[in-house]
């Protein structure tokens, strides 16, 4: 049989697979680092990094290992017992990221959903709010994941087109206002819930200071402040924690993604006893929430990012990302916005639009994403050589300064 061609594939997807998604015609055989093969043998250095969830880089190898080694020795106990995997990332994760204590899911939304009902069974049980009158406040250009409740406060209405009725008890704010956060806060209000940066907004970097105010106004008014770092955390903007540039310690973090290296679905909620202490057993749960597959995967995951000094690593290589794209002289480019390696190109309207930058970028070997419509979205993985970056930056220079 004919080996299959790109096309051939595209067209398996085309018939059998439900066209959520509009993706670059680049068919991925193999990955390695911040590089990428396609079916027919050409290379890509990969500058989405899936959405931030190869921090370490495609295949790290020493996560390979972490996870081919406990595959062969138990994947999943369910949590109706326990297993000698997840209480040593419970701890590990904890001491790394300050916390008391954890709630380990699956996805980023799943972890997003469990602070949500955290925060409403605290607002209940702790702060005293009346049962169901709870409010969480939330940002208008927030993305938080696809859940029908999550998605029922998204600002985005094709995120929400045709899936009402929606889950009320929520309401938005502009993101980077402090003063406005203040003034939506009412005696209902359980919670703020932002990302750091927005990254599908944009790359909406806030205002310096935005996030120490959010921490006043939260303490001072008894607010959970939910910092969802699934995008931001894990080294992606130079620091562990996006929350980390302002020495803001969130009272409750949803983490995934890059926790788990791009290798399994890993994500967790971090917050003090007195939050999580809020689930009684039974009141919450998840199939393979805590397996051991993925606390041996994340727990290496966690540990190649300290070895490898990763966020520092984006930090350096950020600042020279920023300044070479900064300098560049392009007709098309209104600013160009990010912290560490979490940076998006923002065209004017005139530049008819972000994708056929992005289809120039993958004829020239850099896969790059856009995102609504306007934003070219630069995100490699931590790992890249500066090598591969200058290399990058100059394929991006020949197509911003095309026609
Ligand atoms: C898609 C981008 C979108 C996230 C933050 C929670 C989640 C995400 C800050 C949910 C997921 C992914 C989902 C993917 C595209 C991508 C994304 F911002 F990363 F680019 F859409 F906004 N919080 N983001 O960024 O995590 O349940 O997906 O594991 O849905 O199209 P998930």
């Amino acid at each position: 049989m004919q080996a299959m061609r790109t096309e051939d594939y595209i067209a398996l997807e085309e018939r059998y697979n439900a066209r959520n998604y509009k993706p670059l015609d680049v068919v991925i055989t193999r990955a390695q680092g911040a590089w990428v093969w396609d079916v027919e043998g050409r290379k890509y250095l990969d500058f989405l990094s899936a959405y931030s969830a190869v921090n370490q880089g495609h295949c790290h190898p020493r996560i390979v290992r972490a996870l081919v080694e406990q595959a062969q020795k138990v994947t999943l106990t369910s949590r109706a017992f326990r297993n000698d995997q997840l209480p040593l990332f419970a701890k590990e994760l904890c001491q790394l990221l300050g916390y008391e204590m954890m709630l380990p899911m699956n996805t980023g939304v799943e972890a997003v959903e469990t602070a949500i009902k955290a925060a409403r069974k605290w607002a209940y049980r702790v702060k005293g709010i009346p049962d169901e009158q709870a409010e969480i406040i939330a940002c208008a250009g927030n993305f938080h994941g696809r859940t029908t409740t999550v998605i029922s406060f998204s600002s985005e209405e094709q995120y929400r087109d045709g899936f009402g009725p929606y889950t009320p008890g929520f309401k938005l704010i502009s993101f980077g206002d402090a003063d406005e956060l203040e003034r939506a806060i009412t005696s209902r209000t359980a919670a703020f819930l932002f990302e750091p940066s927005q990254g599908e907004a944009g790359v909406v970097v806030p205002p310096v200071g935005y996030l120490r105010a959010v921490r006043e106004i939260c303490t001072r008014h008894r607010v959970l402040m939910i910092a969802d770092e699934i995008q931001t955390g894990m080294g992606r903007t130079g620091k562990m924690l996006a929350c980390d540039h302002e020495d803001v310690r969130p009272d409750m973090v949803t983490i995934g993604k890059a926790l788990s290296g791009g290798l399994y679905p890993v994500s967790a909620v971090l917050a003090s006893r007195e939050v999580l202490g809020v689930f009684a057993p039974g009141d919450h749960g998840s199939t393979f929430g805590g397996n051991p597959l993925a606390c041996a995967v994340a727990r290496e995951a966690l540990r190649v990012l300290v070895d490898e000094r990763l966020p520092e690593r984006a930090a350096a290589l950020g600042e020279r990302m920023m300044a070479r794209l900064r300098r560049i002289q392009s007709p098309h480019v209104e600013q160009v916005r990010g912290k560490g390696l979490m940076v998006g190109v923002v065209l004017k309207r005139q530049a008819g639009g972000a994708r056929r930058f992005c289809e120039a970028l993958k004829e020239r070997g850099v896969l790059a994403k856009e995102t609504h419509e306007h934003v070219i979205r630069l995100a490699p993985p931590l790992v890249i050589s500066e090598a591969d970056l200058d290399w990058a930056l100059d394929q991006v220079e020949a197509v911003l300064r095309m026609a």
